[in-house]
């Protein structure tokens, strides 16, 4: 799905900003909302909202807000698009319904026409916040003595409303629907492929592609163009062309759209990861979208602080932990040069897991028998792969975060899925799937369809507590097991780290002190060094977030390298010290 911009045949507005809103559950709305209450657009309510009874609502709740559109605008297509709505929406525009849509972090549109009338427009949406057993993420919805119940089976709050920006675009009544571009580099060389979609009457279409000076590189009627002398995409040093389209009718152009796009290539080879045909270590973090005041609703200038940090630090790239970002980040990562691992909502397909913490039911079932999330999971795989096909950025695509890959059945519910994102994705990036402790070489059913070994690992935090010897050798003892089973697969850490109080402090190894952060990352370096097929290290977590309550969590995961107010802990010093020495590429000499 294309992204909005104005061209010079386009225009955006942007619908963000005060929203009337509302917990009422049976609201009707063919009738104007009627409520005091307001919420900022794009931002979770649940901390806009300050009250317990707003900040853990548990169901739907009603946005509204009035538009008009320029008179001038009604002979186009006017397209209503949310960037995302947390988790499940129904639109209605003047009372009559225009669109749904199930995933609380991918964009959905309408066309809104028929619905409009002169003068004043409202539009009115019911978001609601439920996660079940067929949701993505997983969530151990309840209902008892009318008591309603949302238990997220992951850990970072559940936070809800409209996350990112509301706008109403507009195209001509021809128009570029959507754009897939693919390459072959050879050489000096890079064969360009487009392939369109159009709707509407048009005579031909006209790829126009301009480099980084705006020089024309490419002018063709032809879905394939060669760009001499390319200029490579590379980590922290993005290089992006923008293919123009033209629709043309009668030799005028009736719709223009611009798409950027880096040519890079990627792929796993001899237990490496080579970026444009050099080994590419991985240095970052998984993250989260998690602020103070905005939730998880877009925030631009943290974005900007958070890429600037990591920058600082000598970091090249970050997981989508544990869902799609906002397309404003992808786009800004595309355009800086950050390597991006994305992930899907696939957070929780784990029956039973540490239901101490998130609140299951308490009894341990086969997770694929109860639970049913196939079809989310394949919604969400075709429509992160139609947004972010286009990123150079983007350089492979992580399936699910901690399933229950040891368990009966994972086989035949990953295998099938693990299939679809390769026939989807056009540049056909290697796929992966972020494993958990208790997945390891022995029992683990999907590693054989990996393309890269991806492990959350907390020897010295969750086992192994305060005894960094022991942790050493419990790492190196499943590093070489990994070599041993799949010799030919590169492994990285998707996750390695330990809670850590800004503040805390200690001589001995004592966990949540600053110093214990230190050295529990320095032990983990340690080993990684020790084994050429490690290709990279992203840490748990670039940033404090907020969790739900609970007795292991104090006011949220205390995990950051950074507090959640973004000031360095100690152990930002040290990995800083460290991965200024450790280049993008070469890093492992065989
Ligand atoms: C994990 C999860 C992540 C948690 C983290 C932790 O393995 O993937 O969502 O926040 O552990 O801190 O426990």
């Amino acid at each position: 799905m294309l992204y909005p911009i104005s061209t010079q045949t386009r225009t955006v507005m942007d619908l963000s900003g005060i929203w009337k809103f509302s917990l009422t559950e049976n609201h009707d709305p063919r009738t104007p909302l009627s409520s005091e209450e307001v919420m900022a657009v794009p931002g979770s309510y649940n901390e806009q909202g300050v009250l317990r009874r707003i900040r853990n609502h548990v169901g739907s709740v009603w946005y509204e807000k009035e538009f008009e559109v320029l008179h001038a605008l009604q002979k186009e297509r006017l397209v209503l698009r949310f960037g995302s709505a947390t988790h499940q929406a129904k639109v209605y525009v003047n009372g009559q319904l225009v669109m749904e849509h199930k995933g609380g972090f991918m964009p959905f549109e309408a066309e809104i026409n028929d619905f409009l009338q002169p003068g004043k427009n409202r539009v009115t949406v019911e978001v609601n916040n439920i996660l079940d057993y067929t949701t993505l993420p997983v969530g151990n919805y309840s209902e008892k003595d009318g008591v309603k119940k949302n238990a997220p089976n992951f850990d970072f709050f559940n936070y809800a409303g409209i996350h990112r920006p509301v706008k109403i675009y507009t195209t001509p009544k021809s128009y570029v629907e959507d754009i897939t571009i693919t390459y072959e580099v050879k050489g000096e060389n890079a064969q360009v492929h487009f392939k369109e979609t159009v709707q509407g009457d048009h005579d031909r279409v006209r790829f126009v592609v301009r480099d980084e000076e705006g020089a024309v590189v490419c002018d063709t009627y032809e879905k394939s163009a060669v760009i001499s002398e390319v200029k490579l995409w590379n980590p922290l040093a993005a290089y992006l062309y923008e293919v123009e389209i033209h629709v043309e009718k009668n030799g005028e152009t009736v719709d223009l759209y611009r798409e950027s796009f880096g040519i890079r290539t990627v792929e796993v080879k001899d237990n490496q990861f080579l970026i444009n045909g050099k080994p590419f270590y991985f240095k970052g973090f998984g993250k989260h979208e998690d602020f103070f005041v905005n939730g998880r609703g877009l925030n631009e200038a943290l974005n900007v602080t958070d890429l600037n940090l990591m920058k600082w630090l000598g970091a090249n790239s970050f997981r989508t932990a544990h869902y799609p970002y906002s397309e404003e980040m992808m786009r800004l990562c595309d355009r800086q040069g950050i390597v991006v691992i994305d992930e899907t909502p696939a957070v929780g397909i784990m029956h039973g897991f540490n239901f101490a913490l998130f609140g299951g039911d308490g009894e341990k079932k086969n997770t694929y028998e109860v639970m049913d999330t196939r079809e989310a999971h394949e919604q969400v795989l075709r429509e992160l792969i139609a947004r972010d096909k286009n990123l150079a950025c983007v350089v492979m695509w992580s399936v699910a975060n901690e399933a229950a890959t040891q368990e009966e059945g994972a086989d035949a519910y990953f295998a099938p899925l693990i299939q679809l994102t390769r026939d989807l994705d056009p540049q056909k990036r290697p796929v992966t799937m972020v494993l958990i402790m208790m997945s390891m070489p022995h029992n683990d059913l999907v590693s054989k369809y990996l393309d890269v070994i991806c492990l959350n690992r907390y020897y010295g935090w969750y086992i192994n507590t305060g005894e960094l010897e022991e942790a050493k050798s419990a790492l190196r003892k499943e590093l070489s097991d990994w070599k041993t089973a799949y010799p030919d697969t590169p492994v990285m850490f998707t996750e390695y780290g330990a809670d850590t109080v800004a503040g805390f402090h200690a001589v001995d190894d004592i966990p949540f002190t600053e110093e214990y952060q230190v050295r529990y990352l320095q032990a983990n370096h340690e080993v990684f060094d020790e084994f050429d097929h490690v290709i990279g290290e992203q840490m748990w977590n670039f940033a404090d977030f907020e969790t739900s309550v609970g007795i292991i969590r104090v006011q949220g995961n205390k995990k950051g390298l950074f507090t959640r107010q973004r000031q360095p802990k100690m152990a930002a010093h040290t990995v800083r010290e460290r991965w200024m020495k450790i280049p993008d590429f070469e890093y492992k000499k065989r």
